[in-house]
């Protein structure tokens, strides 16, 4: 198996540890001194479920002892795809605790994308729920495992949860991880081609979600509810789901982000702060004008994944009643956040400014020259919890880390004096459709597999609801197929369903000139103007 790593040069490594940020500690280490110091109060509810501290400890323990029972061997990596339900927490620290490595995938992930993740992980195990949301993830993983057959193990908690519940604790545990190393492979939006797997160790993540909670002002009489999939980098760690345990505060796991369900959730666990895409706040907003629940010791509501428009940021505060936090933030590290006392002017027309004093941030024009104050550029960064490479992908790492080590995002933001950043736009060609980044090259790739394809090029369009919609435009061969085929033809590749394009407009021809002599970014900018030019939005 390809080694785990995730190095950081041994000066800035010192200096990291020296100034108190990384501190030894690791995920389940954490957790099971939480259990020790605040056993009785609750530590997660979902469903029917109500577990303390203690309880979740256990329940870890549990899992990690039917793990390694399993024949699964610390170091082995587990795919994991849970929705929102408690279990999501009692299975990855238990793997943690066996010393295995979660590898975390969405529910709405399908079989090109799992098989994807397996075969760059090398995972031999994969645990799953039955069914949620009316689909059946058995059916999924048999598909799966059909082309992956290193995945040997197929865990399903609905299957080992009694077993679990039976196995004897701490029966041979591995000792606690060593901080420094990899803890998990968490995933990127992929922006160009396949997601590609980012692992993160114990000590750079702890890091950040601690001092998320901290700007958050999470303490243990704080509610976080996880609304968007908790397994996405912004749930599970800004402050998410982790900073909210590691402050003792109560984690909800709320199935759906639609408003009801979790309006209906804030008032039974009286909930205190969530986070949400820029598309599910505008419904919230919309949906809190008529509810009947009482959504009032909501005090902060958290914006992020996508650009937040100021128009819309304005009116949080008066149509849900508590604080607007905008959170920029991406699974390979830097993340920014306006702070819950800086003035409306910040939270409203900024995305926030870097967790910490260490984030380097670089905004440099096309020549690599750092732009003033004020001015547009590409955002560079290093620090404390910012990957310096992929796991596995040696093309992605020679394109997106420079030679001193920065990240290069993608994003194109301004920074103020002050150093708060507003994001602008991106130099990928990707479409952040509700938050969920989708790779143009991925899908294109796609298209071309149809037989009545001979071309297809897809862009991001501006959309009033899901901040931007995915457009292909296709050359047809031969006979020139529906729309609706098209798409239900690219949903049969076994693909997450927020990938199948949004619309499609079948072109004659793309521009010569364009295609021939340029990339195929300019082909898709062209495409993206020209469309913008002759459509009603
Ligand atoms: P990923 O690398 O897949 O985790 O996606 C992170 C990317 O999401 C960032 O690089 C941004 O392009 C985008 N993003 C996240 N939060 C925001 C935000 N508040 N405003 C604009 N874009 C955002
Ligand atoms: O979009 C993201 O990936 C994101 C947004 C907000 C993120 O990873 C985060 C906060 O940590």
């Amino acid at each position: 198996m390809l080694e785990l790593k995730q190095k950081w040069p041994e000066e800035r490594a010192a200096r990291y540890r020296d100034a108190g940020y990384w501190r030894g500690e690791t995920m389940s280490g954490f957790l099971e001194q939480r259990a020790a110091e605040i056993p009785d109060h609750i530590a997660v509810v979902g469903g029917p479920e109500r577990w303390t501290y203690a309880d979740l400890a256990r329940k870890a323990q549990q899992y990690a002892a039917t793990f390694l029972a399993l024949g699964l061997a610390p170091g082995d990596r587990v795919i994991v795809q849970l929705p929102n339900i408690p279990e999501f927490l009692s299975v990855v620290f238990g793997l943690f605790r066996a010393g295995l490595i979660p590898v975390f995938t969405l529910p709405a992930h399908r079989l090109t994308e799992i098989v994807h993740f397996a075969e760059k992980s090398e995972a031999c195990a994969y645990v799953i729920t039955a069914t949620h949301d009316g689909f059946n993830y058995r059916g999924l993983a048999a598909e799966v495992q059909a082309y992956s057959p290193r995945l040997r193990h197929l865990i399903v908690v609905d299957d080992v949860r009694q077993a679990a519940e039976g196995a004897i604790e701490l029966a041979n545990l591995p000792v606690n991880a060593n901080p420094a190393d990899v803890a998990f492979l968490q995933i990127s939006g992929g922006s160009t081609g396949l997601s590609k797997l980012i692992p993160r160790t114990h000590d750079d993540y702890i890091y950040s979600f601690r001092a998320s909670a901290e700007i958050c002002g999470l303490d243990e009489t704080s509610a976080y509810m996880a609304a968007l999939p908790v397994a996405h980098n912004f749930p599970m760690s800004s402050p998410g789901v982790f900073g909210a345990l590691y402050a003792g505060s109560r984690v909800v796991m709320c199935p759906s982000p639609a408003a009801e369900v979790a309006f209906a959730l804030i008032e039974q666990e009286r909930v205190t702060i969530t986070g949400l895409v820029p598309p599910l706040a505008l419904l919230w907003m919309q949906a809190a004008t008529t509810t009947q629940w009482d959504i009032s010791s909501l005090k902060v509501l958290q914006v992020g994944g996508a650009k937040f428009i100021p128009e819309a940021a304005a009116r949080v505060k008066a149509a849900l009643g508590c604080a607007l936090q905008q959170v920029f933030g991406m699974a390979e590290g830097l993340v920014n956040y306006t702070r819950l006392d800086d003035p409306d002017d910040i939270v409203i027309n900024t995305q926030g400014r870097p967790i910490s004093p260490d984030d380097e941030v670089l905004i440099v024009d096309d020549l690599g020259n750092p732009t003033k104050d004020g001015e547009p550029g590409m955002l560079l960064t290093r620090g404390p919890y910012t990957i310096n490479a992929y796991h596995n992908d040696d093309a992605a790492n020679a394109r997106s880390f420079t030679d001193d080590g920065y990240y290069r995002t993608g994003d194109i933001v301004s920074r103020s004096a002050d150093g708060y950043l507003t994001v602008c736009g991106r130099t990928g060609d990707h479409i952040n459709r509700s938050g969920e980044k989708i790779s143009a090259e991925e899908i294109e790739d796609h298209l071309l597999a149809h037989a009545s394809v001979f071309d297809a090029a897809v862009v991001s369009i501006p959309d009033p609801y899901l901040g931007e919609r995915s457009c292909a435009f296709v050359i047809p061969m031969g006979e020139k197929p529906k729309g609706a085929a098209l798409k239900a033809f690219v949903r049969s590749r076994g693909l997450a369903d927020f990938k199948v394009p949004d619309q499609i407009v079948f072109v004659e021809a793309f521009e010569t000139t364009a295609v021939g002599k340029t990339s195929r970014k300019f082909l898709r900018q062209m495409l993206r103007e020209q469309f913008l030019k002759t459509a009603e939005l």
